[in-house]
């Protein structure tokens, strides 16, 4: 029988999170990152506004709760505060990294700030009862766009990855999803990559996550996932968009 140890880095406590939200899922990916580079007595989590509101309670390093949106300026002042002692990671949905905190978000990339963030994209407000984010897909059908997303009215959902590769500021970017376990053991390798970067003083590393809302996008749980690749996938392609220490080293 094959055990699955919890990491040590994960409170052991029942999370509040819908039946097939992969929030879990990546909380846990976090969890052992940490746990494997032994970094949880220096770590310091920064919270969002969101479903994941709650991480602070789910995590069993030191966290921090921002303002909707601020946690790229609060995980700045505090990796300034003590560059060689602190490990910052910032967890964000789409609504509060793309839409109120978009501003600290391109300006901490642009910044290079040595910080990790972990971006959950699930094309939708989730806490709030499933309005339109600025991540929804044209035509997708939200409380707030009933008739679908209309991009003449509402605009194109924005490519956060694509968008932050075009500065010269960040370090690495990259999109994952954990819609299967293939997909989960390549978004831990990201995650895993975004804080040994921070670790190695490489700079500002993101790993947007394509996850799940089977709650607010209305389907089963396993429904959702395969919308993940029928849906978001051919919109959010999956894959590196910078990285720039291993550029380096081909060159
Ligand atoms: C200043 C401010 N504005 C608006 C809100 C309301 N609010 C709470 S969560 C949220 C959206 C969260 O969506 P997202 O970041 O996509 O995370 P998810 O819940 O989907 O994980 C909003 C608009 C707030 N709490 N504070």
């Amino acid at each position: 029988m094959v055990v699955f140890d919890k990491p040590h880095a994960l409170a052991d406590v029942p999370m509040h999170y819908c039946p097939g939200c992969t929030h879990g899922i990546v909380h846990r990916l976090v969890a052992e990152v940490i746990d494997e580079l032994g970094i949880e007595g220096k770590t310091i989590g920064i919270a969002p506004v969101g479903c994941s509101v709650m991480a602070y309670d789910y995590f069993n390093c030191d966290m921090i709760e921002a303002a909707h949106g601020r946690a790229p300026a609060v995980a700045t002042g505090v990796k300034r505060s003590d560059p060689e002692n602190h490990i910052v990671f910032t967890y964000q949905g789409d609504g509060d990294l793309a839409s109120i905190g978009m501003a600290e978000t391109v300006h901490a990339a642009a910044r290079n700030e040595n910080i990790t963030v972990i971006f959950i994209n699930n094309a939708i407000y989730g806490m709030t009862g499933g309005q339109m984010a600025p991540t929804s897909l044209p035509g997708q059908v939200t409380q707030t766009s009933p008739y679908g997303r209309d991009v003449s009215l509402c605009g194109y959902p924005i490519r956060v990855c694509e968008m932050l590769s075009q500065l010269e500021g960040p370090e690495y970017l990259e999109r994952v999803t954990v819609n299967s376990v293939k997909a989960v053991k390549n978004a831990k390798k990201a995650i895993k990559k975004a804080f040994m970067n921070q670790v190695e003083g490489k700079g500002f590393s993101l790993v947007e996550v394509l996850s799940s809302c089977p709650t607010n996008w209305g389907l089963t749980p396993q429904k959702a996932l395969k919308w993940i690749d029928e849906k978001m996938i051919p919109y959010y392609p999956l894959g590196v968009y910078k990285d720039r220490s291993a550029k380096e080293e081909t060159k």
